[in-house]
């Protein structure tokens, strides 16, 4: 299964092609749509968020709701391009008007202008953009109605914003009402103070990041392999994470925690009861870079946007003067749209490790491959 992308921010459309999905897959719009918007929302998002209103057109790969085994591709429409498009349009434009040359230190600016060899960082920034991760949404949502048949289902919330930390433990069940909340968190003592924080940072022009928890439960043991490091569960999942935009750490299991203790307080230990079984999951679900049975449990970090409305010390790319980098509008913490993105993610990689060691051409025999591997 495999996933190319392709789009500008202020362009016409995003745009994805999902290969390696088998037929028969029914296919829900609705609940993708549904997952678009709730990456659109969540406190402390900018005014792009009032233009745009995502929804996901599919183009090819799917009959009457279900899929036919080719090709699925699809267009995401950016609202925002009849506002743009006098200086984005393929077909001829202005190039002279909306340029960005007061790069911005934490975005793609300067590395991508001089990589790429240009003067706008208009150039770099439309494609660096984290408006590209709506796709991922879409081919995720599509991975979770895939891995649905199967039983395995993916969720997760959000355990900090800025340094305020919800320390609870929640079972799967509970994760669902966290996307009834403002910020995703489930403690809503910490996600008011969350809330205030993020107020005062947008007074001051300044932004937050924070820490996700996803899970995937159901998955039986066995995907991911110990044989090649590239295809190890964990390898996977965690470079699928880093892979997007803002993410700067990724824990699996008890992860940097496990660091400093002793073995006997990390390891899960085993016991049989007809079924092999644990009574603790600091693994997070994955042992030997394979799934293991129990949940897995992933965190991730995501840093503080990089477009600051006060604007950071730089210097313009152009004249190599000092000055402030460039804002125009920007989220204040985008937190809640990395949780949905990294739960598309997630699920896209279990489904990808799903499929590669199932293969078929139709659910049918996906379902039933399933059915059949001892647990
Ligand atoms: C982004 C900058 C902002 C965000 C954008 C990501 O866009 P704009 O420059 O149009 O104000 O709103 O995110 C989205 C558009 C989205 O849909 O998530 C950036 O620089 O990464």
């Amino acid at each position: 299964m495999k996933l190319t992308t392709a789009g500008e921010s202020h362009g016409k459309a995003l745009l994805g092609i999902m290969e390696g999905l088998p037929s028969n897959l029914e296919i829900n719009i609705n609940q993708i749509d549904e997952f678009l918007s709730l990456r659109q929302g969540g406190y402390g998002r900018g005014g792009r968020q009032k233009i745009e209103n995502d929804k996901v057109e599919i183009l090819s790969g799917v009959r009457n709701k279900k899929t036919l085994g080719s090709p699925l591709a699809f267009s995401i429409k950016n609202a925002d391009y009849d506002n743009w498009q006098n200086y984005m349009a393929p077909e001829g434009c202005d190039v002279n008007k909306r340029q960005l040359t007061a790069v911005r230190p934490g975005h793609a600016d300067l590395t991508g202008l001089k990589k790429y060899s240009q003067t706008d960082a208009r150039n770099i920034l439309e494609r660096a953009s984290a408006r590209s991760t709506a796709v991922n949404v879409v081919a995720g949502t599509i991975a979770r109605q895939y891995l649905k048949t199967l039983g395995v289902e993916v969720s997760g919330y959000v355990k900090s914003i800025c340094g305020i930390k919800d320390e609870n433990r929640y079972s799967f069940e509970q994760l669902e009402e966290a996307k009834k909340n403002k910020l995703f968190m489930l403690d809503v003592t910490a996600e008011s103070k969350a809330v205030e924080i993020i107020d005062e940072l947008k007074t001051v022009g300044d932004s937050a990041g924070g820490v996700i928890e996803i899970r995937v439960k159901g998955l039986k043991s066995g995907f991911g392999s110990c044989m090649q490091a590239d295809e190890k569960l964990d390898s996977l999942l965690c470079s699928a994470v880093m892979g997007v935009q803002a993410i700067k750490g990724v824990e699996i299991g008890s992860g940097f925690c496990a660091a400093d203790l002793r073995g006997s307080q990390v390891h899960d230990q085993i016991f049989y009861n007809g079924k092999f079984y644990r009574t603790t999951n600091n693994a997070g679900g994955i042992e030997g870079g394979m799934s293991n049975g129990e949940e897995i449990v992933l965190r991730a970090a995501m840093k503080p946007i990089p477009t600051l409305m006060k604007g950071l010390k730089t210097v313009d790319f152009v004249t190599k003067q000092p000055t402030v980098a460039a804002s125009e509008r920007s989220d204040v913490c985008a937190i809640c749209a990395a949780e949905i993105v990294l739960e598309s993610i997630t699920a896209f990689t279990v489904a990808q490790a799903v499929s590669k060691r199932l293969g078929g051409d139709c659910m049918e025999q996906v379902i039933k491959r399933y059915g059949e591997l001892n647990d």
